[in-house]
């Protein structure tokens, strides 16, 4: 089992753009993902699988070894803590920024604030960095109808073009944290599987550095 290599991969807007850097390192999926139902996928390397799961439950994957690799966003890690796990490489791809917002032309209140977030952990420190009291409200999605019902003075949230901020009437604040999608590995696979991973991690930052 040494020699096998388990890569578990982010669904959703990452895997589009991990797939061809993935290929450049001589991996390629022989299913179609896309017609599949499976969660467990073989490679054109017989040694290597690939898991195809939720982007928020790759870094709990590879901290406990389910996965040797893992490909994630940086906001995700964050929210995580990236305990057992090394960050070797920044693939570079799904770039966005981690911001706070809130309703256009309104300033936040001076005292407490009330915050909006999936990003529970990051908010809390984020806010307690700056010296800020905040009431962090755990939201799974639409973060943005918070400030417009009242539930929050403010939200912290992914933000690529801004469109979705504005069609909400909301505007970006302050840049807690500029976001790419990362290549992790388990500490303990790092150690006992270099010979395989480190090739991995090789070729695939030959394939980040040819595109920039
Ligand atoms: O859907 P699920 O709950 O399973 O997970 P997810 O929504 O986190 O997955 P997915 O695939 O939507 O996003 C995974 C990762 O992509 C994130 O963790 C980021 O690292 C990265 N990423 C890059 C983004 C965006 N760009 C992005 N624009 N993630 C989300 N968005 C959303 C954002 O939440 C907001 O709703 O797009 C909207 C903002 O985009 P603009 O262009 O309107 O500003
Ligand atoms: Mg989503």
């Amino acid at each position: 089992m040494t020699d096998s290599i388990t890569i578990a991969l982010s669904k959703g807007r990452i895997l589009d753009e991990t797939l061809p850097l993935l290929a450049e390192a001589g991996i390629e999926l022989v299913d179609d993902i896309k017609k599949s139902r499976k969660l467990v996928f073989p490679t054109t390397d017989p040694n290597v699988r690939v898991l195809i799961i939720r982007a928020t439950d790759v870094p709990t994957y590879v901290q406990y070894g389910g996965a040797d690799l893992g490909v994630t966003g940086k906001d995700v890690l964050m929210e995580h803590g990236g305990e057992g796990l090394y960050e070797p490489l920044d693939l570079k791809i799904s770039q966005c920024r981690l911001m706070t917002a809130g309703p256009k032309g309104s300033q936040p209140p001076s005292g407490r604030i009330k915050v909006a977030t999936k990003f529970v952990n990051i908010a809390r420190r984020y806010y307690a960095a700056q010296g800020r009291q905040a009431d962090i409200i755990k939201l799974y999605g639409a973060m943005e109808l918070a400030p417009i019902l009242g539930l929050a003075d403010e939200i912290v949230d992914i933000v690529d073009t801004g469109n979705t901020l504005r069609a909400n009437g909301l505007e970006a604040r302050e840049l807690i944290e500029h976001i790419s999608s990362r290549l992790v590995v388990n500490r303990a696979s790092m150690k006992m599987k270099h010979g395989r991973i480190n090739p991995i991690i090789e070729r695939m930052a030959a394939a980040v550095a040819s595109r920039h």
